[in-house]
């Protein structure tokens, strides 16, 4: 759709031009030449990609980050041009309306929330730029702009905490007891926050004892999380669950309960939930403070570059790719631990 010669065929043929060009001038196969012509970043000898990140607002998004900038690298043929949107959807449609005037090879981006990207999508598709979205998804009226997306089924995950939650009150011989519940939610309108909200709330439909007595943003931060956890705790003196849609939001949830003198876990005064599994949650799993930490995986880059290679190839890729993930409790958190680097 892009371009008639395909992307590769065109920097193949740049790349002849321009070494012809250097060996008829000097007269020599120089080794010299080779060299000069090896380290040139000029954009055509690689493939460029924008990457616009929506922030750093977790231990995930940091890995998940490091999982982009570690496959791009010039050593593997791209040049990346990364640009950190801090929380701002502003700020990503600047950054991709610059990568579309430095006219980049492909715009890679990961959504802060799941609408208004319409009319810049519209402008990269009119210069002719294919548009990966990574990690969250936009809204289906966007659908048609963009070449591919690869992340995570937030809504599945949403839905494998609620059936935890079902089968350990079965295990403890207690399915039609009554529970309250608190839910700290993730940044509002994500992808992330919505499907994990649907997800988990399509199991709580079918318990009439599960009772949620609030669901509240923290943003997807462990700040806000301590701060949205310790209103809880001030307001409820009846809460059984916590479920905590991030990691960080789960250790700032943790020092307010600390300071509350509740405790969580296994032996714990409620049952916490947690989502993403970054290593330092996988600790507290260990230890039986976090009960179940549902992964979400940020080792996307792969799965993009590989995509971009396909496409580079002419060939076809799927609308959607999602990325594997697993659910972690004390039973099986030892055998995953060790390899987790994030
Ligand atoms: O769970 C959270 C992050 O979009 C899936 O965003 C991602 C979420 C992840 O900041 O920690």
């Amino acid at each position: 759709m892009r371009k008639m010669i395909r992307p590769s065929c065109f920097r193949m043929l740049v790349a002849f031009i321009l070494s012809a060009v250097m060996l008829v001038g000097c007269g020599a196969f120089d080794g010299e030449i080779f060299e000069a012509y090896a380290v040139d970043d000029s954009s055509d000898e690689f493939i460029t990609v924008g990457f616009s990140q929506l922030g750093s607002e977790s231990v995930w998004r940091s890995a998940n980050t490091e999982s982009i900038k570690s496959v791009f690298t010039k050593e593997n043929g791209f040049l990346l041009e990364f640009n950190n949107a801090r929380q701002k959807q502003e700020n990503q449609i600047k950054a991709i309306r610059g990568f579309i005037s430095q006219r980049v090879d492909y715009i890679v981006f990961s959504p802060v929330t799941e609408t208004g990207w319409e009319t810049v999508l519209v402008e990269a598709r009119s210069a002719g730029i294919p548009v990966i979205v990574v990690d969250r998804k936009i809204s289906s009226a966007s659908e048609k702009l963009f070449t591919t997306w690869v992340g995570t089924d937030a809504r599945a995950e949403g839905e494998k905490a609620g059936r935890w939650l079902e089968q350990y009150l079965a295990d403890i011989g207690k399915p039609n007891k009554k529970i309250n519940i608190v839910v700290l939610q993730g940044t509002i309108g994500s992808s992330a926050q919505l499907g994990r909200t649907m997800g988990f709330d399509s199991i709580a439909d079918k318990h009439k004892n599960w009772n949620i007595l609030e669901q509240q943003t923290a943003d997807f931060t462990a700040a806000k999380g301590k701060e949205v956890m310790a209103e809880f705790l001030e307001k409820y003196d009846n809460i059984d669950v916590v479920v905590s849609q991030n990691d960080d939001m789960t250790f700032g949830a943790l020092d307010a309960m600390k300071e509350y003198g509740v405790t969580s876990g296994e032996n714990g005064d409620v049952v916490l939930i947690s989502f993403d599994a970054v290593h330092e949650a996988l600790e507290l799993v260990q230890q039986g403070i976090i009960n179940v930490d549902v992964e979400c995986n940020p080792d996307q880059g792969k799965y993009v570059m590989d995509i971009i290679k396909r496409l580079e190839a002419g060939e076809e890729v799927d609308k959607e790719n999602v990325v594997e993930e697993l659910v972690f409790t004390k039973d099986n958190v030892d055998e995953y631990i060790d390899n987790r680097t994030y």
